[in-house]
């Protein structure tokens, strides 16, 4: 059989995707108040239809709980209100043809006093701060302006709260059931809670939750086997992100770990594990430990162990490598950037248009510019 490409279809659980072009989580900061607001439905709606967007989107980082923000105006997935503002969202996706999972978010240690609720530290695996910078709104001259600060220093979680967490993320998936997501993506990558517990950089605990590699990755396998209980496997994807540096993300024997995460995550079903390769936004040759990082030893550790969800990647692709890396054996491609700009990406790939660059200034925080204003082919 001919290796697939990025338009060849792919049916993976009860999805028929159209072809491989995935739109990546994107952080945005335009839902004041926690709260996804109409432009967001319109943004969304905009990269929905397959046949110019995405065959699947994946919604900006979404905190499951109050303590799960760490940057201003990030909508969250934890209340009566939020469910019905994204219902909006996913009602414009879906009568544009498209499919929409939820990317379910914990920050942990990156995070501000200031985006805590009553103004507490973070929360982290271990009382150690992260060398890096969170988003805030602060005034000045009585205007609201968004500025990078350091995060705070956090406090370790009790081992007894611990289930609190998992319940959090199982209450968030059943939550994006009733806002009417196709499913959800757990965010265990760049640095976050998750990924907080994985790496010995920020995981010092001496309970069933710091020490060894099967400790470190329990509290990531309690989620994943929560969520999927009240969901289903199949309604159930992963972002991983091995080697990041990302938000301070440290450790010095990165493949083991990840090979025994994908390894327990094989019996579970999942519809897709996601693999952000090398430093987010950054070099794909990134090395963290001794060693390249062996993707295709990670993937044959999956599919060793049974696992049959499709592997999706990303981290700089653009037509030819994504292609390249299809032929290879990836399912998916993720494409982030180029997706703020181009809401018709798939068209443009398809036919090699030329893509409108990404303005990183309206990045984060604004309104329409820089948002919903990219134009789409004619
Ligand atoms: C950029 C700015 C703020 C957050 C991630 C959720 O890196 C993010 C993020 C990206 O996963």
């Amino acid at each position: 059989m001919d290796a697939p490409t990025l338009f060849s279809p792919l049916q993976i659980g009860h999805w028929n995707l159209p072809h491989r072009v995935v739109m990546a989580p994107l952080t945005r900061n335009r839902a004041p108040g926690q709260i996804p607001t109409p432009l967001m439905a319109t943004y969304y709606a905009q990269r929905a239809d397959p046949q110019r967007g995405a065959s699947l989107i994946i919604t900006e980082a979404t905190p499951i709980c109050p303590e799960g923000h760490g940057y201003a105006d990030t909508p969250g997935l934890h209340s009566d209100e939020q469910v019905q503002a994204w219902k909006r969202v996913t009602d414009a996706v879906h009568a544009a043809g498209g499919r929409i999972v939820v990317q379910l978010w914990h920050v942990g240690r990156v995070s501000h006093t200031s985006l805590q609720p009553g103004g507490q530290p973070p929360v982290a695996p271990s009382a150690i701060r992260a060398q890096a910078k969170t988003f805030i709104f602060t005034e000045a001259n009585g205007q609201r302006v968004g500025a990078f600060v350091d995060t705070s220093e956090p406090r370790a979680l009790r081992t007894d709260e611990l289930a609190g967490i998992v319940q959090a993320y199982r209450d968030a998936a059943r939550r994006a059931m009733e806002a009417g997501f196709d499913g959800i993506e757990v965010h265990g990558a760049n640095g976050y809670l998750l990924d907080q517990f994985l790496r010995k950089g920020s995981n010092h605990r001496t309970d069933a939750y710091g020490g060894s590699i099967e400790n470190r990755a329990r509290l990531l396998l309690d989620v994943m086997r929560s969520v999927v209980d009240e969901i289903g496997g199949d309604r159930v994807g992963l972002r991983l992100s091995p080697v990041t540096p990302a938000n301070d993300a440290q450790d010095d024997d990165p493949q083991p770990l990840f090979e025994h995460v994908v390894r327990q995550l094989a019996p579970l079903g999942l519809v897709y594990l996601h693999l952000i390769e090398g430093q987010t936004g950054g070099p794909r040759d990134y090395q963290q430990g001794p060693a390249p990082f062996d993707y295709a030893a990670l993937k044959q550790a999956y599919r060793q162990a049974g696992g049959q969800g499709a592997w999706m990647v990303n981290n700089g692709y653009d037509r030819a490598l994504a292609n390249q890396a299809l032929e290879q054996g990836a399912d998916l491609v993720a494409f982030g950037k180029a997706f703020i700009a181009n809401p018709d990406l798939t068209r443009r790939l398809r036919e090699d248009a030329p893509l409108n660059p990404a303005d990183r200034s309206t990045f984060y925080g604004g309104g329409e510019k820089g948002y919903t204003d990219y134009p789409a082919l004619p």
